[in-house]
């Protein structure tokens, strides 16, 4: 047996001494080096007692070193489960509990505050900070450059990445070997992906997009990534020149939109860039071929099913749109009553098929039936059309969910910390538009009769519980929330009455 998804990304690259990343310094490390180094983790990974299946859960600053991490879960057969660096303690916990993990890979600065819930789980704590110090890499210096393969089926898990739910319970979606691998190789043909292109990466390496999309790609046809620790237009208007590349979300391209330095010059090196994780306005398509003559290229995914469909490389890309299936995946438009195929034209859920849909949540398998249908098709969640020419458009969302900088927000969540704080008696999370995030989260509150809220007070709860990018910002108290007949918050209500908060008309 061998482990396909190793082979293909990592060992096949061994004897490569041309660069992968690329620093922002003009350093650079050689696939080889890569390779060594993921090598040297896979032994330090072994020595803390992680056996092939075992969880490891990683919340750390992105740098080469966390992505070999991931390589050497890879090589050494462990479930990789990498965590948003802005969650606090709370919510590092349950995904630690959940998880079963066995080691917590977190920042020295975290460490502390993280040690007893590790115990508590009966895990390992290992640390990595920004700068790749920390005990992990201290104990790899030592470590023999070479580490035999864990073979792996293509049904072995690979990654759990967790998601929320509507009920407020993060989901861990399990991916498997043949999810991440079967995708990279549909993405990277259909994109045209070659060892001569150097990806522009600023994007987060604990999401699909960052990790799987851009990452495993890059590693599966031998190119480099100039490997930037965050989005910073500053960075980007530097190094672009340099790159073939781009992935992002829509704010990259609203902010790049923002300056005047994006010309058809800055972006003359450029063959692509692609847009994904949250919807591109048809309009700033439209000023991006404008002021760059490049034709952004939309493509859909999700953490369940990495990607789905893709505008085309050749073709027409399709503002508003999301282009077709990609090659491996079905895609149907439903009634989300009875799970029938609509009328051409007419709106429906999205569901897919294929070898890039996941394996189901981990322990959960209610909630997996309840989306995964015993004939292969993930219920997506996502409301589409497709046009006269076959192109799916997304036209919103079958489930309470707030989109803000490719972040996902989930209601829920919020609402159960809100519902909880002195004198609230009830609250509703909505979305409003956002022109750097595209939605941003606001909460309206009901209090207990004769209460007198305090928002400082129940802003600073949200913020010790909640990850940043989830808090409200802006909280606002009401007397009442619209319901209709069968008593359900008419969120839809909500979002009207507050559509022009952020973006006045
Ligand atoms: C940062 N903040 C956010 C935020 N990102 N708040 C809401 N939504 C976000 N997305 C907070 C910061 O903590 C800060 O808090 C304040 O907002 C302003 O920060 P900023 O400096 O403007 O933000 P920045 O650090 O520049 O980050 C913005 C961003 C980043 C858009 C570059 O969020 C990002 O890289 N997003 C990409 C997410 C991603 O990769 N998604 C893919 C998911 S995979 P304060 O304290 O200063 O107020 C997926 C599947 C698929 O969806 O199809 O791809
Ligand atoms: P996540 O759970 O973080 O993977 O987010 C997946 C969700 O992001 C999808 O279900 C969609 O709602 C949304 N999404 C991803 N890509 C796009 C896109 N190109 N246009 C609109 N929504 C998108």
């Amino acid at each position: 047996m061998t482990n396909a998804l190793y082979d293909s990304l990592l060992g096949a690259n061994a004897g490569k001494e041309k660069p992968f990343l690329h620093f922002a310094d003009g350093s650079c490390l050689t696939h080889a080096a890569f390779v060594k180094v993921a090598a040297k983790l896979a032994h330090v990974l072994v020595e803390n007692g992680l056996r092939p299946g075992d969880r490891l859960a990683m919340q750390a600053e992105k740098s080469a070193e966390a992505l070999a991490i991931y390589a050497a879960c890879v090589q050494a057969g462990v479930v990789f489960l990498p965590l948003n660096t802005a969650y606090t303690v709370d919510e590092l916990t349950y995904f630690i509990e959940n998880s079963g993990a066995r080691l917590v890979i977190c920042d020295e600065r975290a460490q502390f505050a993280l040690l007893p819930v590790v115990h508590r789980f009966g895990a390992e704590l290992a640390t990595l900070n920004a700068n790749g110090s920390g005990s992990v890499t201290e104990h790899a210096q030592n470590q023999p450059d070479e580490f035999e393969t864990v073979p792996r089926t293509q049904e072995d898990l690979a990654a759990f990445l967790y998601t929320s739910g509507t009920t407020g319970r993060s989901k861990g979606a399990m991916l498997t070997q043949a999810n991440l691998l079967s995708n990279a190789a549909v993405l990277a043909e259909h994109w045209r992906f070659s060892e001569n292109d150097k990806l522009l990466h600023a994007l987060p390496i604990f999401h699909t997009h960052g990790l799987f999309v851009a990452t495993n790609i890059s590693l599966l046809t031998g190119g480099s990534m100039i490997f930037l620790p965050k989005f910073d237009v500053d960075a980007i208007v530097d190094l672009m020149p340099q790159a073939t590349v781009m992935m992002g979300v829509p704010t990259f391209y609203t902010r790049l939109l923002d300056d005047p330095r994006l010309t058809p010059d800055l972006t003359r090196h450029m063959r692509l860039f692609v847009s994904g994780s949250a919807p591109l306005l048809a309009e700033t398509h439209q000023r991006f071929e404008r002021r760059t003559g490049h034709r952004i290229l939309e493509r859909y995914g999700m953490t369940e099913t990495n990607m789905n469909t893709s505008n085309p490389y050749d073709g027409e890309r399709r503002p508003g749109t999301v282009g077709f299936p990609l090659p491996g995946v079905e895609l149907k438009i439903t009634d989300p009553s009875n799970g029938q195929i609509v009328p051409n034209g007419d709106v429906g859920q999205i569901e897919v098929r294929g070898q890039n849909v996941f394996k189901g949540y981990w322990q959960m398998p209610d909630k997996t039936a309840a989306e995964l249908r015993s004939d292969g098709f993930f219920i997506t969640g996502d409301l589409g059309k497709l046009d006269n020419d076959g192109y799916v458009q997304i036209v919103g969302r079958n489930k309470d969910l707030i989109i803000s900088g490719g972040y996902n927000v989930y209601p829920k969540e919020i609402e159960l910390v809100l519902d909880e704080q002195p004198g609230v008696l009830e609250s509703a999370i909505i979305g409003v538009p956002d022109a750097d995030f595209g939605e941003t989260v606001v909460g309206i509150l009901v209090a207990e009769p004769g209460e007198t809220l305090d928002i400082e007070a129940i802003n600073d709860a949200a913020g010790a519980s909640l990850a940043r990018f989830k808090h409200p910002r802006r909280l606002i108290i009401v007397d009442e929330l619209p319901r209709n007949t069968m008593g359900k918050v008419q969120k839809n209500l909500l979002r009207e009455t507050y559509r022009e908060l952020f973006m006045p008309a």
